[in-house]
């Protein structure tokens, strides 16, 4: 305001100058406007894709930690070694000492842990974004561990899972290539002693796109 006065005021300025002035003076701002909005937008379409991702590392760290030393014929489901069968689901056991060398029979187990998926919070199994944060029947990835026990305890693991693994759709086909059909956002399969698991993350930027996230891990379990 200050600026446009003292022009105003100037000798010689006419009202015209001082129009001319303020237009073009409105364009080159719209235009830096535009800009800056523009590369705000990408910006933060990329961090919420990376922050998708940290928050898939992160989650899949916590699960492939937890399954550390789990033993093999403690699976539940067993799931095939084949590698075809899956679940969203699975509960196991781990060594006490995980170092031990003993024999099946001979070590001893903590009590049983389970990863599993609950819808997120205002969700439901019913093809619609109930809560409107632009993901469809989003789950979130649970963790319990010492189930049974006086210590049982739950744990969010991570939000926002895609109902279905990234590529993937419930049509009974490998939409994905995989080889696993109709597989959800977090998927257990085996491969003889190696289990993997699979784990993608939705959100929604600025622009109301979903970005995604999926990261994979193995972990070897003990016979
Ligand atoms: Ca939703
Ligand atoms: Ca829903
Ligand atoms: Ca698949
Ligand atoms: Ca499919």
């Amino acid at each position: 305001m200050r600026r446009c006065e003292g022009r105003a005021a100037r000798r010689g300025s006419t009202l015209i100058e001082v129009t001319i002035g303020a237009v073009l003076m409105f364009v080159i701002l719209g235009a830096l406007g535009l800009v800056v909005r523009s590369s705000s937008g990408l910006a933060s379409s990329d961090m919420v894709e990376t922050s998708a991702r940290l928050d898939a590392w992160r989650a899949v760290s916590r699960i492939a930690g937890a399954l550390n030393a789990a033993g093999s014929a403690t699976l539940d489901p067993a799931l095939a070694s084949t590698g075809l069968e899956h679940s969203d689901a699975l509960s196991f056991q781990t060594l006490l000492d995980t170092s031990a060398t003993a024999a099946a029979a001979d070590l001893s187990w903590h009590p049983n842990s389970r990863v599993w998926l609950q819808y997120d919070d205002g969700e439901t199994n019913n093809g619609i974004d109930d809560d409107g944060d632009g993901l469809v029947d989003e789950c979130r990835a649970m963790l319990t561990t010492a189930e049974g026990t006086p210590q049982e305890r739950t744990i969010v693991l991570v939000s926002n899972v895609a109902e279905y693994l990234e590529g993937e759709t419930a049509d009974g086909a490998d939409n994905n290539g995989n080889g696993l059909l109709d597989e959800r956002g977090l998927c257990f399969a085996r491969e003889g002693d190696v289990l993997r698991l699979r784990l993608t993350i939705g959100r929604r930027d600025e622009r109301g796109q979903v970005s995604t996230a999926t990261v994979n891990a193995s972990v070897r379990l003990r016979n």
